[in-house]
């Protein structure tokens, strides 16, 4: 049970907190003040309080399959450590039956979505895409296909020489159910032509957001942290997620990622800290008032952590994930894949009650291996 008021060290977080009790919007300056301020137990209240108040005592998680049909890419982001050069003799790529017989590795858990994300390959094209997914429905019809960043998405309409819309149309016709969050990093424009200066801008990034959701793809959202970006930098990519948001109501669940600094470009900057993780956590879940969910990704922040974030405004901790390549190469030392059982006992170890869902947030029920979802 929540206490009725906090103790309140910061008195800058007083104006905050009536807000926050008032259901009102806070601002692009109220944000400021949540990450200049140490007072991490008021912060985490009211974000809980927000969290409360939105999903009760619920954690939900998902039990999933991570695919990355390919790592090479064109891009060559500082950020990142994933990706490879075509000619780089440790780069990969599947073949669209390598891809359908990977996916099926999860199933017998009755795995119930595939997140599948890669590289800017050069020679793929929209159509070896869209055969990838329509072979994936084909095979495991009751799958929903999270498949495609923005910045893959608006990479294969360039290729294709066709507009973001009709790439999208494309992909959905072949079996796309929705998109994942990645590729937003941060959207200063400064702050990407140093850590990915490749990539769509980040006007371009939300466009083709606004334009999935208008087609009736929902999507994530992201936001990459720790590494060159400044407070002011976090409050504006958070402040403009949440502009879109009231045109569209098409992101689901918005999930912070730390910057893992190793084997990149700009390994030399140091890892985030629990402290800023968890305030990160907050402070999404106190801007971000019209995305239903925050994630705290297991994988990224350590179980240990997102355990604890779900007591600080995260209401979700993803799922089995099962094989991870973006974060491992990046010097992630988690494992990577959990248990439904591990994650079970993470969620009731904080004293949340778990829910397993689809994507959709749908509750699903198991009966031994089989599952079916409650709508
Ligand atoms: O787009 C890349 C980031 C993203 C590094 O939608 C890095 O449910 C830290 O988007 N250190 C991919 N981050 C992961 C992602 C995601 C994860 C879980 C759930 C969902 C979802 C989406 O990871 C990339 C990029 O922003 N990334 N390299 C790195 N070295």
């Amino acid at each position: 049970m929540l206490t009725a008021q906090p103790i309140v060290e910061d008195q800058r977080l007083k104006p905050i907190l009536a807000k926050v009790r008032e259901g009102q919007r806070l601002s692009f300056d109220d944000g400021l003040t949540l990450y200049r301020s140490n007072d991490l137990l008021t912060v985490g209240w009211m974000a809980n309080l927000v969290r409360e108040r939105l999903h009760g005592n619920t954690t939900y998680f998902n039990v999933n399959r991570h695919i990355n049909p390919t790592d090479v890419c064109v891009a060559s982001c500082r950020l990142c450590a994933f990706g490879k050069h075509a000619k780089d003799p440790s780069a990969y790529t599947m073949s669209l039956e390598q891809v359908w017989e990977r996916a099926g590795h999860g199933y017998t858990e009755a795995v119930t979505e595939f997140h599948i994300v890669g590289g800017l390959h050069p020679e793929l094209t929209l159509d070896w895409f869209c055969q990838m997914i329509a072979g994936l429905k084909e095979r495991y019809p009751r799958v929903h296909l999270k498949a495609f960043t923005m910045v893959e998405v608006a990479y294969l309409a360039k290729r294709t020489k066709i507009s973001i819309r009709e790439t999208l149309e494309r992909l959905k016709a072949a079996g796309v159910d929705s998109l994942p969050g990645g590729g937003a990093e941060v959207f200063s424009e400064s702050i990407r032509r140093i850590i990915c200066d490749h990539k769509i801008d980040g006007n371009e990034w939300l466009e083709t957001a606004r334009i999935a959701h208008e087609i009736g793809l929902k999507s994530n959202c992201t936001m990459l942290y720790g590494h060159i970006e400044t407070e002011e930098d976090r409050v504006d990519h958070l402040v403009k997620l949440r502009e879109v948001q009231d045109q569209t109501n098409g992101f689901v669940t918005f999930i912070p990622l730390a910057f893992h600094p190793d084997n990149t470009a700009l390994h030399h900057l140091p890892k985030t800290s629990g402290f800023d993780d968890i305030r990160q956590i907050a402070v999404s879940r106190l801007m971000l008032d019209n995305i239903p969910h925050i994630k705290a990704y297991w994988i990224m922040m350590t179980p240990a952590v997102a355990q604890i974030a779900q007591r600080f405004g995260a209401n979700d901790i993803d799922g089995t994930v099962v094989e991870e390549k973006i974060y491992h190469d990046a010097g992630a030392t988690t494992s990577q894949g959990l248990r439904r059982q591990d994650l079970l006992r993470l969620i009731r170890e904080a004293g949340r009650e778990p829910m397993e869902r689809d994507t959709a947030y749908r509750p699903v029920q198991r009966q031994e291996s089989a599952f079916t979802v409650l709508v």
